[in-house]
């Protein structure tokens, strides 16, 4: 550990730059031969990426031009049952579903709330894919995103308070992509830098700062990054001893989704209109709708359950509630100094891009939702159960 200056960024392995010796023709170009125009909300995000580093002025016109398109109705000439016109005259998808939606989601295999192991040693590695691919946001619900090779958000990481951790970053997607990891005190232009297609980037930083911390790709436009499903969460424990301890940890990403169709046939595209309007049709706890309802976290009466939030955002917070207890301890923000936590609290803000940790004790057996107290997100789905002892049936509502 004391071989690697912890706050300086060391970039084990780089590959070429090609973007800074090859024009924006060139990529024009190759865009064309990855055959990516076909999605043309990655190509309006690419050539705002261009924009954004200076190298095109009319692309930006063209990018408004095909986000605009975007947030017309879809052109299937079918009208959605389920759709309905919100505050800002935008088209919502919120809660489509189909028939056999309850069968799906007792199919589906829900994203691992459980908080893995630490790595042992000083150093700990972690690599990284990024991908583009079809996801299921609810029941039914196909998003083509950009995401991880497990799906969004990405892996938890969970490391000790000192440990060293490195992270490789593979960008198997179609355009550059970066990470940032709020963990870290590192310079941003260095470790958080945009990686091309095909290419791998890694860096180190040293984790001395304890909370649950958000990790996602910060190339521009952020918004539709975060958004498209780039975000994770990494768990810096403090040393043993500072917390008492838990007999399950759970990790819950919260996070929107702005869907410019309902996603029931084909998947679903970001609709930034509905992102600036903050607009969500969908609201997830680890990507997808309600999943812990379908399949409940579980603790026995009694034991110590330790939740660790991180809203991903990308605009909205999320109001953590347990509903039928109280936290007994609260480390608002992921501040995790003891001395700093409330107690005896319903409900806690975590704001979009910031963590924080719940302990909740529940003695007697029965079914626990948590949600998102600011309600219209449990109707778009930001709701789970935790399931006390032995329970028969499920919620009456
Ligand atoms: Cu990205």
């Amino acid at each position: 550990m004391a071989s690697h200056p912890a706050s300086h960024p060391v970039p084990v392995q780089t590959r070429p730059h090609a973007s800074e010796s090859i024009g924006g023709a060139f990529w024009m170009f190759a865009a064309i031969v990855l055959g990516f125009t076909a999605a043309a909300v990655g190509l309006a995000a690419f050539l705002m990426w261009l924009d954004a580093r200076g190298e095109s002025h009319s692309a930006a016109t063209r990018a408004a031009a095909s986000a605009h398109d975007h947030d017309a109705p879809p052109a299937t000439g079918g009208v959605d049952a389920h759709a309905h016109t919100t505050a800002a005259g935008l088209e919502s998808f919120a809660g489509a579903a189909p028939k056999n939606a309850q069968e799906l989601a007792a199919a589906h295999k829900p994203f691992p709330a459980e908080m893995p192991g630490v790595q042992a040693g000083p150093l700990a590695k972690f690599n990284l894919v990024l991908t583009d691919r079809t996801v299921e946001v609810a029941p039914g619900v196909k998003y083509s995103a950009w995401a991880w090779e497990g799906g969004a958000p990405g892996p938890v990481i969970h490391v000790q308070k000192g440990q060293t951790v490195q992270i490789t970053l593979t960008n198997k997607g179609a355009i550059p992509h970066s990470i940032d990891f709020h963990a870290a005190r590192i310079a941003p232009n260095v470790a958080f830098k945009d990686v091309m297609p095909g290419e791998s980037f890694t860096f180190r930083f040293k984790a001395n700062d304890p909370g649950v911390y958000m990790y996602h790709c910060g190339t521009k436009p952020v918004l539709m990054h975060i958004a498209n499903g780039m975000y994770g969460a990494i768990v810096v424990e403090p040393e043993a001893g500072v917390l008492p301890p838990a007999d399950h940890d759970y990790v819950l990403v919260a996070s929107e989704w702005y869907l410019n169709t309902d996603g029931l046939k084909a998947p679903a595209e970001f609709n930034l209109s509905k992102a600036h309007a903050r607009q969500p049709d969908w609201m997830t706890f680890n990507g997808y709708a309600g999943q812990y309802v379908a399949h409940p976290l579980t603790a026995r009466p009694g034991e110590l359950v330790r939740f660790w939030v991180v809203d991903a955002g990308p605009s909205l917070d999320t109001d953590f509630h347990v509903v039928g207890t109280i936290f007994d301890t609260a480390y608002p923000f992921g501040d995790m100094h003891p001395h700093n936590a409330l107690h005896g609290v319903q409900t806690v803000t975590v704001p979009a891009g910031g963590g924080g940790v719940f302990d909740v004790k529940i003695d007697d057996p029965g079914l626990y939702p948590f949600v998102s107290h600011a309600f219209a997100a449990v109707d778009e789905g930001q709701v789970g159960l935790l399931k006390v002892g032995k329970v028969d049936g499920t919620m009456s509502h």
